[in-house]
């Protein structure tokens, strides 16, 4: 499997997704980066995506808006004073796929115009004027399952059968893309770990990573630093990490192809060994 990107200078470049690849996140929101003025936020934002490269990321997930359950909303002036910077300094310096995580169209557009690959979207492009963006751009696409809103989400999420419901969404998303001229092979498929899912529901989910191949498209798994490792292993956000390699572990195995991760690192090692082994099997996926 394989995603073709054109870059903004109108080039092809290939991301080969025949072993599986890590996506470093980059949050640009005030909290990360805010102290000691805006320089010194796009400073310590483009040291951090240069350690991630060097690390072993083949994308970097730009993100300007928290879905932390209970964030306040983020003006589009805002998302796009906080991305389009970074974008333009990663797209000049370092050779890296960019993926921007957004669910407005026009941080959308003015993304890929700065250098952005690939748009990311946590709302599966349900927003006004999303799906006619991505469409347009002919950019890839991630659309992420997520039950209700990023407010409200964790209240009673509930579902007859998890994974048969996020298959289901997953289906008629891609039909919404495909109807709205985005072309099929541009499809990347989310799960949504933690996006309205209770602890029982998101291992579920995890567990049945090789149920998501029967759409033949890219899947990508959310689960680094995530509640679903904190509420089982009782730990907090610096406590997760081995949790979750262990879950990186078990979905490369089953045929993950992008891992979204704050470890770029410590996640590649792992995905290392389990391409490694996948040599070794005598019934290998393509
Ligand atoms: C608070 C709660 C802060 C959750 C940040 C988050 C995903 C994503 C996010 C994912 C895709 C996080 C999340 N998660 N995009 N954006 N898939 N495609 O932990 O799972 O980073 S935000």
């Amino acid at each position: 499997m394989q995603l073709n990107l054109t870059t903004n200078s109108g080039s092809v470049k290939i991301l080969d997704l025949t072993q599986p690849i890590v996506m470093g996140i980059l949050n640009v929101t005030p909290d990360s980066f805010s102290d000691g003025g805006q320089y010194h936020a796009l400073d310590a934002a483009f040291k951090q995506a240069e350690k991630m490269v060097a690390d072993g990321a083949k994308i970097i997930d730009i993100g300007g808006e928290s879905t932390r359950p209970g964030a306040s909303a983020v003006s589009l002036e805002e998302e796009l004073i906080r991305v389009i910077p970074i974008i333009k300094l990663i797209s000049a310096q370092l050779d890296v796929v960019i993926s921007i995580d957004t669910s407005k169209a026009q941080v959308m557009r003015q993304a890929i115009a700065a250098g952005a690959h690939i748009i990311n979207d946590v709302r599966a492009l349900q927003e006004e004027g999303a799906l006619q963006a991505a469409a347009d751009l002919a950019v890839p696409v991630c659309i992420m399952h997520m039950q209700g809103q990023p407010s409200t989400m964790q209240n009673a999420p509930c579902y007859q059968d998890v994974t048969a419901e996020v298959v289901a969404f997953l289906q008629q998303r891609i039909d919404a893309c495909i109807h709205a001229g985005i072309k099929r092979e541009h499809i990347i498929l989310d799960p949504g770990f933690g996006f309205g899912k209770t602890l029982e529901q998101n291992f579920q989910l995890l567990a049945d990573t090789p149920v998501f191949h029967q759409f033949d498209l890219p899947v990508l798994i959310g689960v680094s630093r995530k509640s679903m490792i904190g509420n089982l292993l009782h730990c907090d956000e610096s406590q997760r990490l081995a949790g979750g390699l262990a879950c990186a572990s078990r979905a490369a195995t089953d045929g993950a192809h992008i891992f979204r991760v704050h470890d770029v690192r410590e996640t590649a090692d792992v995905l290392a060994i389990v391409a490694q082994l996948a040599k070794h099997r005598v019934s290998k996926r393509d």
